[in-house]
């Protein structure tokens, strides 16, 4: 029953979905995405929106949720299908803003799963902290003042 595809991707589905205030995000995003029903399972929600990591993190953390954060191939897949619906590459939760080289989640805790990109991360410039999506998937330590799509998760 885990499917955390969060399909059908509906754009206009997905705005209510994080649009409704201070309602339950996680039952609301529920009845949408019925694909995704476990309990614990993620949901993953875009609204196409753009924004550096500090304001796409605040929108998400506004919203109840948090940048999405995939912990597996499987949440990785729903990012990504985020990322092609819209054409653009997201920002991921993950960073190494606390301690240089040691990319974290948004809560402090170890990566558990990666998908680096070919000879990533490799803090370019020496100022690659967060983390952004390819469109194949891959990640790649990015700055975190560019402009990347907002996905959350709940
Ligand atoms: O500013 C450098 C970035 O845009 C990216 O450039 C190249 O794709 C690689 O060096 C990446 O690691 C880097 O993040
Ligand atoms: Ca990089």
């Amino acid at each position: 029953s885990h499917d955390a595809t969060a399909q059908p991707c509906n754009p206009d589905l997905a705005e209510m979905v994080y649009g409704v205030g201070k309602m339950d995000y996680r039952q609301t995003a529920l009845t949408f995405y019925k694909e995704a029903t476990a309990a614990g399972d993620k949901i993953f929600v875009s609204k196409g929106e753009q924004a550096t990591y500090n304001d796409a993190k605040l929108a998400c953390t506004n919203a109840g949720g948090q940048l999405a954060s995939p912990q597996n191939a499987e949440e990785n897949k729903a990012v990504l299908d985020f990322c092609k619906m819209y054409k653009v590459f997201p920002y991921l939760g993950i960073n190494d803003l606390l301690i240089e080289g040691s990319f974290r989640y948004p809560n402090g805790e170890m990566l558990s799963y990666s998908n680096w990109s070919d000879k990533e991360p490799n803090n370019d410039q020496g100022v690659e902290d967060c983390v952004e999506m390819y469109d194949n998937g891959k990640w790649n330590d990015k700055n975190c003042n560019e402009k990347r799509l907002i996905i959350c998760e709940f």
